[in-house]
């Protein structure tokens, strides 16, 4: 008795560790598969979900932390030799952040995707091995993103003619690989994307950005692979002369058996589908359903998707329930009365506008990026 009493007592005294999450917001089972700095929307969870992927169940892509930042000293800083006069980071142009919210308001609704989202099916359809993140089909979301434009940003801060590339940079921890320091997460991207539709978004579906998905600021890149949406950005370079960083020379590439000897970059997402229907799913024998699933492309608009539930042998087209937007998806029903119990596979095909569809198979890259095969959906008729 008086030995437990003492243990309690020690217990009470100690220092509770420090633990900082890695990712902020709860990640409630029911909503995600935990990946450790990751977490991936289950899909189940858009079922009756509106055309915008909400907050709590957005996927999160972390290389380390989520950082906390004080909005009142953070500002965003753009320097380099592509601006007029302000060469360095000591003598960058800067903005708070109401600087930015006194700036014109844009909003889009795009698709945030990571590169390696599908990168499961790459081992459990088709026997290949890679490393990273073994997501299966949640590691993407589409909101409603407000900011303003990077272009508006860049003129303000003195953009010239001469400048090619940006180099936006995350104020969250250096990220270590196999030991090496390969700093803060930064990824150049050409000023032509930079100019054209890419926002600094500091709102997402009406609300600031979430913690986790980059508040203060982030980028928002449409069609593009996610890494390309620098979160918690710090600052900006501009310059005159192309830029690298392993984001974009030895991460995020392409490389293997068919591509160039020193990798192809990724730059736009491909095709792909999903159902709105948990993994194994058990669905009841006899009964008609309403299956729903969302298509999405970073070519464009998705102009069909097919459907099979017999494993491909036939196929049918889905019914869209609306048009569809350029940078976002395309959300579609179909209805099927299994008449047996069993084992089925459910299969999704999309189409965009420019006619890329996915393929049966997808080519092999030793990383496992840019998975855009048909997935092969299992569920139980019971
Ligand atoms: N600063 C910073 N930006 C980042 C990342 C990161 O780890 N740090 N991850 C990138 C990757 S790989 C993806 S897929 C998207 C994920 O965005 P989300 O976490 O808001 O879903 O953010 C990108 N921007
Ligand atoms: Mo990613």
């Amino acid at each position: 008795m008086p030995q437990r009493v003492a243990r309690h007592a020690f217990r009470g005294a100690r220092p509770a560790p420090i633990v900082k999450p890695r990712i902020v917001k709860p990640l409630p089972a029911g909503l995600f598969l935990d990946h450790g700095t990751n977490a991936e929307m289950r899909w189940e969870a858009m079922l009756g979900q509106g055309y915008l992927v909400p907050a709590d169940r957005f996927f999160v892509r972390n290389h380390t932390r989520t950082p906390v930042i004080d909005v009142d000293s953070w500002r965003l800083r753009v320097f380099g030799s592509g601006l007029r006069g302000t060469p360095s980071l000591a003598r960058a142009v800067t903005f708070s952040y109401q600087d930015l919210l006194n700036l014109p308001a844009e909003s889009v609704t795009a698709v945030i995707e990571c590169a390696g989202n599908g990168r499961r099916f790459f081992t459990s359809q088709q026997n290949e091995t890679v490393p990273g993140t073994p997501w299966m089909l949640g590691a993407v979301g589409v909101a409603r993103w407000r900011g303003v434009r990077l272009s508006t940003v860049l003129e303000r801060a003195g953009l010239t003619r001469a400048a090619v590339d940006v180099l936006p940079q995350g104020l969250d921890p250096h990220y270590y690989e196999s030991g090496a320091d390969l700093g803060r997460v930064r990824r150049p991207l050409p000023v032509a994307k930079a100019l054209s539709d890419t926002l600094l978004a500091y709102e997402m579906n009406g609300q600031p950005l979430p913690p986790d998905n980059g508040f203060p600021l982030r980028l928002v890149v449409p069609g593009w692979a996610g890494v390309a949406s620098i979160k918690w950005v710090g600052q900006i370079e501009v310059s005159r002369t192309p830029l690298v960083s392993p984001w974009d020379s030895q991460l995020y590439r392409l490389f293997g058996t068919g591509y160039p000897d020193g990798g192809a970059p990724i730059t736009t997402q491909i095709v792909k589908s999903a159902f709105e229907l948990a993994w194994n799913a058990r669905l009841a024998a006899g009964q008609e359903q309403l299956l729903h699933g969302r298509s999405w492309s970073g070519g464009g608009s998705i102009r069909q998707v097919e459907v099979s539930t017999d494993g491909g042998r036939s196929w049918r087209l889905a019914q869209p329930i609306d048009p569809g937007l350029d940078l976002a998806w395309r959300r579609w029903q179909v209805r099927w009365r299994p008449e047996h119990p069993g084992p089925y596979t459910l299969q999704a095909r999309a189409t965009d506008v420019t006619g890329a569809t996915q393929p049966a198979t997808t080519p092999y890259n030793t990383m496992g990026y840019l998975f855009g095969g048909v997935v092969s959906h299992p569920v139980t008729v019971i």
